[in-house]
């Protein structure tokens, strides 16, 4: 799959995750990812499951709750080293739906290939502050490296805007992530469809 994956963001949102996710889905965002840290499981559980409702043909992907993806029947989850292992996540999902992973290097990268990841989001390509504890900017070499070695989708993240984009695209992301530069923009929509417009030229 190729074109832009977005993330709901709160606190960076101006007008509400509702406004966000269906402006995203309207400007052709493939996958939408639900990723919120604060909360009761009931408000989450209720939240994604009315996010997930306006999706309409873009996929819905549920930020580290395995359990909540699995209650409101998501098309998937995605998860980091924090959250349960890999292998653990795949049993529990079971083989249809798509688990992402966070991978850091190239070596996270090939063994969450070999764990049972159907794609990798990969970073941080460049500096952000979106994600406190995202860790040092890897570069674009990373995502070209991940892209020789592995064969799972790339999905590259992590201070990447409507400038930058374009190199992260060439060095082989199949999907591009931006949380501030679309999120945080006083019209949402035109910024997905912005990013969206990027993969007509690759
Ligand atoms: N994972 C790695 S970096 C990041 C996440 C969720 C945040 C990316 O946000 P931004 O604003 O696009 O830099
Ligand atoms: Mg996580």
């Amino acid at each position: 799959m190729k074109g832009f994956y977005f993330i709901t963001d709160a606190n960076l949102s101006l007008a509400g995750s509702r406004s966000d996710v269906r402006a995203a889905a309207k400007a052709g965002a493939k996958i939408i990812q639900y990723r919120r840290k604060e909360g009761t499981t009931a408000s989450l559980y209720k939240e994604a499951r009315e996010l997930k409702s306006l999706c309409k043909d873009a996929k819905f992907i549920v930020n580290d709750r395995v359990d909540i993806a699995l209650a409101i029947d998501a098309d998937g989850v995605h998860v980091g080293r924090d959250d349960l292992p890999v292998k653990v996540v795949r049993y529990l999902l079971g083989p249809d739906k798509i688990l992402g992973v966070t991978v850091r290097d190239l070596e996270e990268a090939v063994q969450a290939e070999k764990e049972g990841a159907d794609y990798l989001g990969v970073g941080p390509v460049y500096y952000t502050s979106t994600k406190k504890d995202a860790g040092p900017p890897a570069g674009i070499q990373l995502i070209r490296n991940v892209r020789n070695v592995c064969r799972l989708p790339v999905v590259a993240i992590g201070g990447i805007t409507l400038e930058n984009a374009d190199e992260v695209i060439k060095a082989g992301a199949d999907m591009i992530c931006a949380v501030s530069a679309t999120v945080a923009e006083p019209d949402v929509g035109k910024a997905v469809s912005d990013f969206q417009k990027l993969f007509k030229y690759h």
